[in-house]
């Protein structure tokens, strides 16, 4: 029988792992195993591309035949879409549906995957590209060229053509970067064309250090940022540019080593925070062949360089799932929504009554959570030249 010391004990610890539980946040998606995430955020809604581990836990190699998709509003509360696409919509491929991308244009959603090509079509003995179409985040999705948008006997250099990453720059020109390091094989670019199934001009060769695989880039403040696993086991790496064409200025690890030995991310910002999205051996019976997807923060430093992600089991907090704006004066010489994250705001808040709700410093984000959801509020911010004042409603 447990004496009232055992028992106050066993209450906190049962108490403690009920907190523990309740905040830990990654794995995101914990009913199956995924792997090689890809972010998009379309509107109020940031959806998860993965590849699908269907590996046993005794296997040594991949298992891989699908691509599935989840959504959020708000980063933490995750609605599991399924299968999306699979090795199936490809008449051309044979098996392994490695990571994918997929990126909107002119109202479709083009979906770019790798996979392994059936031999006997003559496009190469390994890897080629495929492109998917859909009208919507969700598809149904539809091979839009019946064959590899990228062949592999187009790069000889390059055993194995994974990992596409597409990039659309504010010109409206699209870029996409793919490789993998096995055979030595470089990181391979091309431009495509306005119709995003036809490459345009030649496929060059992108020079970073120890290049892996699992190209990304992303744009902020017109600097470019190439990220890609590199090494083995796989650490995050990344690069910069003015350009989406490089020179590539190396900065380092943005992500160390996690619980798998390949490391894949995505990196999006959603109602002004950064996200890096990536994946790990987390769940249990977890390994590398049976990865899951996680989401941590990304900051930039001042210099626009990004500090080292920190991995974390309790992931992310929820985001508000809106707000709506508008401006009450004319003395506001922005947006307040188009703020950026790191911007430390002097601010007061009031009700529709003119009644002072909080006052104090410091982020867009700490404001909003400071705001009742569902709920109208007149905010005035007081710094010099970022001073205006906004009817916000957080919904
Ligand atoms: O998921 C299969 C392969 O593992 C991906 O294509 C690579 O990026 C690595 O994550």
């Amino acid at each position: 029988m447990k004496n009232s010391f055992q028992t106050e004990v066993a209450c906190t610890f049962t108490a403690l792992l009920l907190g523990l539980s309740a905040i830990a946040q990654n794995p995101i998606i914990r009913t199956k195993f995924t792997a090689d995430p890809c972010a998009l955020v379309v509107d109020n809604t940031v959806y998860v591309y993965t590849g699908h581990d269907e590996a046993s836990t005794t296997a040594t190699d991949y298992v891989m035949n699908n691509w599935h998709v989840a959504s959020s509003k708000d980063m933490v509360n995750w609605t599991d879409h399924g299968q999306r696409l699979s090795l199936s919509n490809f008449s051309w491929a044979n098996a392994a549906a490695f990571a994918s991308h997929v990126v909107p244009r002119n109202g479709k959603y083009y979906w770019y995957t790798c996979v392994l090509q059936k031999p006997q079509l003559g496009y190469g003995p390994y890897f080629g590209i495929g492109v998917a179409v859909a009208d919507n985040p969700l598809g149904p999705f539809i091979d839009a060229l019946g064959k590899p948008l990228i062949k592999d006997n187009q790069t000889p250099d390059l055993q194995f053509d994974i990992d596409p990453c597409v990039f659309i720059d504010d010109d409206g020109q699209a870029y996409m970067y793919w490789g993998n390091a096995t055979s030595n094989g470089p990181l391979k670019m091309v431009k495509l064309k306005a119709n995003m199934t036809e490459i345009d001009g030649a496929i060059t060769t992108v020079n970073v250090p120890a290049f892996t695989e699992a190209p990304y880039l992303h744009k902020r403040n017109n600097m470019y940022y190439l990220s890609y696993a590199s090494g083995w086991p796989e650490t995050i790496a990344y690069a910069t540019s003015n350009s989406p064409l490089g020179p590539w200025t190396s900065r380092g690890t943005l992500n160390g080593r996690v619980s798998s030995e390949t490391n894949h991310q995505s990196i999006i910002d959603f109602k002004g925070q950064w996200y890096f999205v990536y994946h790990n051996a987390g769940l249990p019976t977890g390994g590398n062949f049976r990865r899951s997807v996680c989401i941590d923060y990304l900051y930039y430093n001042t210099d626009g360089t990004i500090k080292k992600i920190v991995q974390t089991t309790a992931g992310v907090k929820p985001v508000v799932t809106g707000i709506e704006e508008s401006s009450e004066t004319d003395e506001s010489p922005f947006s307040f929504s188009s703020l950026s994250s790191e911007a430390i705001l002097d601010y007061e808040t009031y009700d529709f009554l003119g009644r002072k709700i909080t006052e104090g410093m410091g982020t867009k984000q700490k404001i909003m959570s400071e705001m009742v959801q569902g709920t109208g509020y007149v905010l005035r911010i007081k710094n010099g030249n970022r001073s205006g004042i906004f009817k916000v409603i957080k919904y």
